[in-house]
Formats: C-alpha cells, sequence, structure tokens
C-alpha cells in the first residue's frame, strides 16, 4: 500500500489525532490530550441520553430557571452533571464554568497542576430537544493566568478575550453524532460511531466556503434589527445579490454547523427582546468564532471582531453576524454605512 493510499483508508480516532497535533508541540505535556479525552467521554454519554431520551424519560422541563432567566430542561442538567463527572477529576482542569452554573467553578488542585479552563454550553439549542432538533454541546479552552481559588481570582482568570482560546470545538447531536474541534491547526471534523462507541476522523482541514448564498437570521425580529442587517437581508432578496436562500433552524450548532459546510451567513444581532444580543460570548460566540476562523471564516459583532471582543462576565451577550468571509464583510459594511 503507497503513502496516499494508506492515508485515505486509514482510520485515525479524535484523540489519536489531537496526539499528532501535539506531537508537533516540543512543550506539550499530554494533559491536553487528557483534557480533550473527557470531553469526547462526557459528549459520548450526553449522545446516548439525547438518542434514548424519548424513552427514559428524561425530555421535558426541570421546574427549575437558570442563571439566565432560562426554563432548565432535564436533559440541560443532566449534560451539565456528566460534563462536571468527567473534567472534575482530570488533574489537568483548574476551573470549569457552564452555561447553567452562575460562577466559575474552581477545582482544587496540587501546586503546578490545573493549568486549564474548559468553559462550556452543555446542551444549546435545547428549547428544541423536545421536537427532535439537532442540539449541542460546545467547549472553548483557555489557560490558567493566576492561582487563586477565591471568586474573584477565578473570574478574573475566566474572562480571557477569544484570541485567547487554546481550543474549541462542539458536538452535534444530528443525524449523526458530529464533533468539530480547532487547537490552532486547522478545522477537523470526527463521526461517532456508536457501535464502537468511538469519534472517527471524516474530515482534515475543514475549509468554510468564501462565499455562499444562504442567510440565516430568525426574521420575526427583523422590525428591531439594526438598520445596516435590514438593508443586508432586503439586499439579499434582489435579482442583483441573484438567488440567497434562508434556512434558521433556531438551534445555534446545527445552524453554525450548516454554515460551516455549506457557507452563507448566520447573523443574531442585537433586537428590541435582547438589546445587547442573545448569543453568550463566552461558550457560543468565542468558539464558533474561533473555529470560523480557523476555517477561513469570519466573525463580527457588526463592529468589531468577535475573538478581541474584552469580557465583562461570563454570561455576557453579543450580537454575532458568523459565516463566509465575503458575506459576513459585506453585513459588517452595510452596518457601518
Ligand atoms: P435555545 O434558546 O434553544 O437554547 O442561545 C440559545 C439558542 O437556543 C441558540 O442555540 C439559538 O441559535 C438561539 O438561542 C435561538 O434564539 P431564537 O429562538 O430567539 O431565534
Amino acid at each position: 500500500m503507497d503513502q496516499t493510499e494508506s492515508r485515505r483508508t486509514r482510520i485515525t480516532t479524535v484523540i489519536e489525532h489531537i496526539m499528532e497535533q501535539q506531537r508537533a508541540h516540543p512543550t506539550a505535556t499530554g494533559e491536553f490530550s487528557v483534557l480533550l479525552g473527557g470531553l469526547t467521554l462526557a459528549t459520548r454519554m450526553i449522545s446516548a441520553s439525547v438518542r434514548r431520551a424519548g424513552i427514559s424519560g428524561v425530555l421535558g422541563p426541570t421546574g427549575e430557571i437558570n442563571v439566565q432567566g432560562e426554563v432548565v430542561q432535564k436533559l440541560d442538567e443532566l449534560a451539565d452533571q456528566t460534563i462536571q463527572r468527567c473534567l472534575g477529576c482530570r488533574g489537568s482542569i483548574g476551573i470549569l464554568a457552564s452555561e447553567e452554573v452562575a460562577d466559575p467553578i474552581g477545582l482544587k488542585r496540587k501546586e503546578g497542576s490545573g493549568k486549564y479552563i474548559v468553559i462550556y454550553d452543555p446542551l444549546d439549542g435545547s428549547s428544541n430537544i423536545d421536537v427532535n432538533v439537532s442540539v449541542g454541546t460546545i467547549f472553548s479552552i483557555l489557560q490558567r493566568t493566576g492561582v487563586g481559588n477565591d471568586p474573584d481570582s477565578l473570574t478574573r482568570d475566566v474572562l480571557q478575550p477569544g484570541t485567547k482560546q487554546i481550543a474549541a470545538g462542539y458536538v452535534i447531536y444530528g443525524s449523526s453524532t458530529v464533533l468539530v474541534y480547532t487547537a490552532g491547526a486547522g478545522v477537523h471534523l470526527f463521526t461517532l460511531d456508536p457501535l464502537i462507541g468511538a469519534y472517527i476522523l471524516s474530515e482534515e482541514n475543514v475549509r468554510m466556503p468564501e462565499a455562499g448564498k444562504m442567510y440565516s437570521t430568525n426574521e420575526a425580529n427583523l422590525a428591531s434589527y439594526p438598520e445596516g442587517i435590514r438593508k443586508y437581508l432586503a439586499w439579499c432578496k434582489t435579482p442583483e445579490a441573484g438567488p440567497f436562500t434562508s434556512r434558521y433552524i433556531g438551534s445555534l450548532v446545527a445552524d453554525f454547523h450548516r454554515t460551516l459546510l455549506k457557507g452563507g451567513v448566520f447573523i443574531y444581532p442585537a433586537t428590541a427582546k435582547a438589546p445587547q444580543g442573545k448569543l453568550r460570548l463566552m461558550y457560543e460566540a468565542n468558539p464558533m468564532a474561533f473555529i470560523a476562523e480557523q476555517a477561513g471564516g469570519m466573525a463580527s459583532d457588526g463592529k468589531q471582531r468577535i475573538l478581541e471582543k474584552e469580557p465583562e462576565g461570563l454570561h455576557q451577550r453579543t450580537p454575532l453576524i458568523i459565516g463566509s468571509k465575503q458575506e459576513v464583510q459585506r453585513v459588517c459594511d452595510m452596518c457601518s454605512e
């Protein structure tokens, strides 16, 4: 078998892939692959729960309202606990911060360990669970800059701009379970083989199309969109723009995944209901922006590159315009006219 053929037919698991990438870094200790191993275990468990939700009694709300003021679904809670159980015992992680928990959780570690921070949304798009629409887990990984375990030190460590992320990714529980991650050297896509319980490499170095005639936004909010966004959406419908099509699932992971593979633009701007935007900077916009840029795309809030926004709070919201470079740039240009 020649080299090209062996590459084509070779089966690579996500852990092998991460370890290969790590080998390229002479200072790598292997701690990072152990951390990602925890995440892949958690998402395999969540995938199993999502697949069996209708028969294991975990559909529907818990009756609680979370820190965002949103209804907590039973699967949100289950996914959050699963991630805490799978990551809480990994010595390399010093802080966990979840969409479902008000403040960052400091994990007691031996001196010199616990250098990573994992910020995550355990089950994004959870209002779609009951109607069997794709949902996902999103994660962003940073490095600790301090050592203190008091609430102020933990918050200070977590509030770093997206440019400081050392890895980010998501898992989409769709018609198949797919993991997409970047550690700053391209974007890689893996499919979970449910029979053997392993994520297998499906596509290395995924590229987002430079342009794409698809827009994705909740147009019911159009009347309160900023003028530039309204102008762009009106332009999309003109003969000059060419035939655009519209797709909106209302589940960020699913809308982003389609945009990554097919191109186009996803827009969730400030609205009357959500004057700062609806999506969360630290565990929705930042990880997706890191992936988009690594795949050749772009992400902005209309004024500024998402990854350069200085965060002020763990649950801070932001407008998000993300997707193919040409379309995101066009939206931003119209916003600044
Ligand atoms: P959900 O409320 O179902 O959890 O930020 C959460 C999110 O979903 C995103 O996944 C999705 O893109 C967005 O909200 C949908 O918001 P709208 O219902 O306002 O369109």
